[in-house]
């Protein structure tokens, strides 16, 4: 199976290629950054369709993994180019893709897709949506057009709703929910973090490793099992910047924690708390493995790997 990653030098596409290529995958990462991978990479500018064209007519994927984005809080401050990126460029992908005929395309969501008038316990798979920020009007507008693709012209978009996601080896920049990545880390070095968000404001979040295997697993499935054509709920997790800050207290007592809320608090108040996945469970046999206490150990474990303790 040959697969095309897309933004594979982001959060999500650093632990995902090494994965694909683990389940025997040959695969091409692309990115506009410099990428160093034991597998082939080209550069790539997701807003350049010419090429993409070419680099679809060359590799012949029959996967492509479109992972460019530009974050929800990254997105408010450079509305022009976040719209670029969260829409046209997820537009242009899947226009290229129908003309290779790929087989296969996953994309992600959000769950900044939701909005204040959506449930915020158990979301829904199919609440009212009304995004506020821009972030998540691109993506909820992405979710009508992975479906309008696969409807009009059999395009097999897959996506899932991603919530926070927490993993070691990459800063994300730019989102809501990186401060959970960042106290780690401060917590390490500085032994002080100053946290965007009120104490308690709960967020779903994923260690990355339940990310990664959702995307396969969802990849995987046979394509009539596929009964949302949008994106996926998935849940694995929810926690406050204050909850995780106890948490991380237990290996590093004397880590402390101050907020000064900025605009982004809006943002996280807007989104779901936790989320309905039973379409997930049932259609494609979502599992997540990770609660708070497994990914902080995860976490320690893998931050210590990687030098950082
Ligand atoms: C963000 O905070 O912008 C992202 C997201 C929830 O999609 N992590």
């Amino acid at each position: 199976m040959r697969a095309l990653v897309i933004g594979a030098g982001g959060q999500i596409g650093r632990a995902l290629v090494p994965a694909l290529l683990d389940y025997g995958y040959q695969v091409l990462a692309t990115d506009i950054v410099p990428l160093d991978y034991p597998t082939a990479t080209a550069y790539l500018d997701v807003l350049d369709k010419e090429g993409l064209r070419r680099i679809l007519r060359e590799w012949q994927p029959e996967a492509v993994y479109h992972l460019a984005a530009y974050l929800s809080a990254k997105s408010e401050m450079e509305p022009e180019r976040g719209w670029s990126i969260n829409l046209t460029a997820t537009w242009q992908v899947f226009d290229a893709c129908v003309e290779a005929n790929v087989d296969r395309v996953f994309w992600a969501s959000s769950i900044a897709a939701f909005g204040p008038h959506t449930p915020r316990e158990a979301t829904p798979q199919y609440p009212h949506m009304d995004p506020i920020g821009l972030y998540g009007i691109a993506k909820l507008t992405g979710e009508r057009l992975a479906e309008y693709y696969y409807y009009r012209y059999d395009l097999d978009v897959r996506s899932l709703r991603f919530p926070g996601i927490i993993g070691p080896g990459y800063l994300p920049q730019g989102g809501t929910t990186d401060f959970a990545v960042h106290m780690f880390y401060a917590a390490l070095h500085e032994k002080r973090y100053t946290c965007y968000l009120q104490p308690d404001t709960r967020l779903p979040m994923l260690y990355i490793d339940d990310a990664i295997s959702g995307i396969i697993r969802l990849m995987q499935a046979p394509r009539e099992a596929i009964t949302v054509r949008g994106a996926y709920n998935i849940h694995g997790m929810s926690f406050s910047p204050a909850e995780l800050v106890a948490e991380i207290q237990k290996a590093i007592p004397e880590f402390v924690c101050e907020y000064v809320p900025d605009f982004r608090q809006k943002l996280a108040e807007s989104w779901p708390r936790s989320l309905d996945d039973s379409y997930a469970r049932r259609d494609w046999n979502w599992r997540p493995q990770y609660d708070l206490p497994a990914l902080v150990e995860a976490m320690w474990k893998a931050l210590a790997l990687h030098g950082q303790s």
